[in-house]
């Protein structure tokens, strides 16, 4: 399952954060107490509408893993063990301190998100620019002993994420070949990750609904690539956790939202972040499957069981509204909406999958 690391500065409400998004209706909780490791369900109106079709036993959503990490995430970074935990996560959501709150203080004295954005920035590329240093010492060493093709390739790639990193550029936004992103995908770099970045809005600001897209305008984010912007209000989003279904449509209402703001934020980490779903269909189980966007047939099946990714014949594919046009699986055949697929194929977003597998 896919990790998104919870970080942000000391005192942000990324614990507050964290115990609603994962405390959404469905979902539930892995040894919350212990080591905050949660479950978040993607909510999914394409999912419900195949429901709706087959009627199934059981429905299953995509699901998020969420990592609440504690204190300030500049400490974190700096400490051996806790910045290599950090560095599994395959996404950072980053809690901004939006909100005015005279009672927590606030680490660097007063709020001012675009501050705190840039000082965490800053924090993990020094880290990484650490880790690119280390390696290219080792390389010189190495490559003064022998000439070898692959290692300079690797050198190569590394010059370039230390010119960025030297330039302030987060790795994130440097345009890698495919070759230089795979010799570097081992590294975890922090500024490689998608970074979502949640602005935690004081109460007055939870029915500002432009909130985040006026601050990532202002904060120069908005075209920066695998980088998502959206806004909650902690206090707001953890009262709505509590109520039931009619008091939580009354308790939005009145701040003139259509739906609560952790939904729209785990369906924006998981979009935003390069996620795709596919489902599979049945009268037992529905059910959306999380593939980072890219991947094939072969990894998608690998996703269900490493039985059906070893004896993978065939997948059979069909688009989620042709098949609901179609009404059945036999009909979208008929029509010639469903294809055969070898193990190559790229998965799409909202393809319903079905694998033919020997064994
Ligand atoms: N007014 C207001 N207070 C908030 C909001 N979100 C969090 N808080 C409060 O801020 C304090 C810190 O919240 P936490 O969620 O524990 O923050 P944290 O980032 O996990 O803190 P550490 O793990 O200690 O770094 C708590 O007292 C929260 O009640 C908010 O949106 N509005
Ligand atoms: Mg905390």
């Amino acid at each position: 399952m896919l990790k998104i690391g919870i970080v942000g500065l000391s005192q942000a409400g990324k614990t507050t954060l964290f115990e609603i998004a994962t405390r959404l209706r469905g979902s539930k909780l892995t040894g919350r107490a212990e080591a905050h490791v949660g479950v978040a369900h993607v909510p999914d109106a394409r999912l419900d509408r195949l429901t709706e079709m087959y009627h199934p036993v059981k429905i299953v959503y995509a699901s998020i893993e969420y990592v609440d990490t504690p204190g300030s995430v500049i400490e974190l970074a700096r400490s051996g063990a806790q910045a290599a935990a950090l560095r599994e996560m395959d996404a950072l959501a980053h809690v901004v301190r939006a909100f005015e709150e005279a009672t927590v203080p606030h680490e660097s004295g007063d709020v001012d998100p675009q501050r705190d954005i840039e000082n965490v920035e800053l924090e993990l590329m020094l880290s990484d620019l650490a880790v690119v240093e280390k390696r290219l010492e080792r390389l010189e060493k190495d490559l003064k002993k022998q000439k070898n093709p692959s290692l300079e390739k690797e050198r190569a790639a590394l010059e370039r994420a230390r010119q960025s990193l030297e330039q302030q550029q987060p790795l994130r936004e440097v345009q890698f070949s495919a070759e230089e992103e795979r010799l570097l995908r081992g590294f975890t770099f922090f500024s490689l990750k998608p970074m979502l970045y949640v602005l935690n809005l004081s109460e007055k600001d939870a029915g500002r609904t432009g909130a985040a897209d006026d601050f990532a305008r202002q904060a120069g984010l908005r075209q920066r690539s695998r980088t998502a912007v959206t806004a909650i209000s902690g206090k707001v989003e953890a009262e709505l956790a509590e109520m039931n279904d009619a008091e939580a449509a009354e308790f939005l209402a009145g701040y003139g939202l259509e739906e609560s703001a952790v939904a729209r934020l785990v369906r924006s980490s998981y979009g935003l972040l390069g996620l795709i779903s596919f489902f599979t269909v049945g009268e037992d189980e529905c059910r959306a499957w999380t593939l980072r966007e890219g991947m094939t047939a072969l990894q998608a099946a690998g996703e269900i069981h490493s039985d059906i990714q070893k004896g993978f014949i065939r997948a059979e594919v069909v688009r989620h509204e042709d098949l609901i046009a179609a009404g059945s699986l036999a009909e979208a055949r008929n029509r010639g909406s469903l294809r055969l697929e070898g193990k190559d194929y790229v998965v799409s977003d909202g393809e319903v999958v079905h694998f033919r597998h020997s064994g």
